[in-house]
């Protein structure tokens, strides 16, 4: 029992439900991206009732290998082929109605099945129209030598729509038809008349949508309220983020981010969670730093050993088929991103790429015009000047792939890890070593 003061004085007796102490856990990209986020909320949602995705939109491209079968997934939770889990798309999410049956259609047909029962979706989420897209297109075009290098999805248009509060979510569309036509009529006149290249068939888009309304209808909730009484009802949450703390549009290298806030607070704002609520954030840091996109990189590598990250970790972006550059560690961008998200532990992916190499540099500190600074930079034209100070570690030139405790680690693994662990004062909990669902070293 505890207690509380009320107004007039009296002491009021507060019922403290059993449940208080369930709390929800947080999976986040600590650098820019790609950090193996999918792979960890797979292995999380085994022991979780609920896995909610809270912002961003199909732009996020999350890898699943279960079995040697790769699953990729964009706007749906990867915790969705976990028959046991509820998957939840909250409203902080930007949704384009077309690529999310595309995506469920093709997940079906390998072999993921009785979604229609698992999966909900915010009556409060915004639509991501084709007409987004390609003004997504059109200004990146427009930007030339300056654009960002978007994936093209729509979401910088669809958060701007949502912004100058003339987005449209997906309870106008289950609600009245005709309101529902007139504010995506304006939607299109606006564009056509900023935009006077864009293709729109609205009759056509009007009559697709009509159809969407029907089949997404049986999904659609006030998922605030759910995950509140899934909360209270003991139901155990993860939550997914996508993109990363590097891209958040308040916090990442602004303006070369996305549109939305991949970092702690997108997801209080993204599914109406209190923060009180919200128990572990476990980063997930790449064991080296991949970028796809424009923008910044302090240790960004463009020789040989570049190449061979990109190559030996496949990095290739999922939605996009761009290729990631790739370079060292920088623990100064996972120091920030830690300030920011307070994450209680830490997931370093994809230790097994750096098997071959013989020595390992680390990025621990920036220097600007020859001072080293404390704070990092908000500027694009000071963290491109950056000069980054680097501790090089020994390789351990051997395979870690079958290595399934920490005690099979190589020692110079070990070093490489407790290195990271003892520079960001952050436990180092889960160490990856392969893509697979099993390649993971739960250190406890
Ligand atoms: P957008 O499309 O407006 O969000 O693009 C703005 C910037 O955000 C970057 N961004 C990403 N970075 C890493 N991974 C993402 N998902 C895909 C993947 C990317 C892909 O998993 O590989 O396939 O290219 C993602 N989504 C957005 C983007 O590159 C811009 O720098
Ligand atoms: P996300 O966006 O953070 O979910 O990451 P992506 O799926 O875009 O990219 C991560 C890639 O690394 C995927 O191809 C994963 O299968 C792969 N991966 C994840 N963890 C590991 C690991 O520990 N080792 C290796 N070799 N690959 C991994
Ligand atoms: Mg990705």
């Amino acid at each position: 029992m505890s207690s509380q003061t009320m107004l007039n004085g009296e002491v009021t007796p507060v019922k403290k439900s059993r449940k208080d102490s369930n709390k929800v856990t947080v999976v986040l990209g600590a650098q820019w991206g790609d950090e193996g986020k999918g792979k960890v909320v797979d292995l999380l949602a085994v022991d979780s009732d609920i896995v909610c995705r809270c912002q961003g939109g199909n732009n996020a491209g999350h890898t699943v290998v279960v079995d040697g079968r790769e699953f990729d997934f964009h706007l749906l939770p990867s915790g969705i082929i976990n028959q046991k889990c509820t998957s939840v798309i909250g409203n902080g999410v930007v949704i384009h109605l077309p690529g999310l049956f595309e995506e469920l259609k093709k997940n079906e047909a390998k072999g993921m099945s009785d979604w229609q029962r698992r999966l909900i979706i915010s009556d409060r989420a915004h639509l991501v129209f084709d007409i987004h897209q390609q003004v997504d297109g059109l200004q990146e075009a427009e930007k030339g030598k300056n654009s960002l290098g978007t994936t093209k999805k729509g979401i910088g248009p669809t958060y701007s729509s949502k912004a100058t509060r003339n987005g449209v979510r997906i309870g106008d569309l289950i609600g009245d038809f005709e309101l529902f036509e007139e504010k995506f009529r304006t939607l299109t006149t606006n564009y056509t008349k900023i935009f006077p290249d864009i293709q729109v068939d609205t009759e056509a888009e009007l009559q697709r949508y009509r159809k969407y309304a029907e089949e997404i209808k049986p999904l659609v909730k006030d998922t605030v309220s759910y995950l509140h009484s899934e909360i209270l009802n003991g139901k155990k949450v993860l939550v997914e983020g996508a993109n990363a703390a590097m891209l958040d549009i308040d916090f990442g290298t602004y303006p070369y981010v996305t549109s939305s806030n991949c970092s702690i607070g997108g997801v209080c704002t993204g599914l109406g969670l209190p923060p009180k609520v919200i128990g572990s954030v476990l980063g997930v840091v790449k064991a080296y730093t991949t970028r796809v996109g424009d923008g910044p990189f302090p240790t960004e590598l463009s020789d040989e050993t570049g190449r061979l990250l990109q190559e030996r970790g496949h990095e290739v972006g999922v939605t996009t088929k761009r290729v990631r550059r790739c370079g060292w560690l920088d623990l100064v961008v996972v120091r920030y991103t830690a300030m920011v998200n307070g994450y209680t532990s830490i997931c370093l992916t994809k230790l097994d790429i750096l098997d071959t190499l013989d020595s390992i540099k680390v990025g621990v500190g920036y220097k600007l015009n020859g001072k080293k600074i404390d704070y990092f930079p908000s500027s694009i034209k000071e963290l491109s000047n950056v000069e980054v100070e680097y501790i090089t570690l020994p390789g351990w030139n051997s395979s870690i792939e079958a290595a399934r405790t920490w005690t099979e680690l190589p020692k110079n693994a070990k070093a490489y890890v407790l290195s990271i662990q003892n520079f960001l004062q952050i436990p180092v909990r889960y160490i990856g070593v392969g893509p697979g669902r099993d390649s993971i070293i739960d250190a406890g």
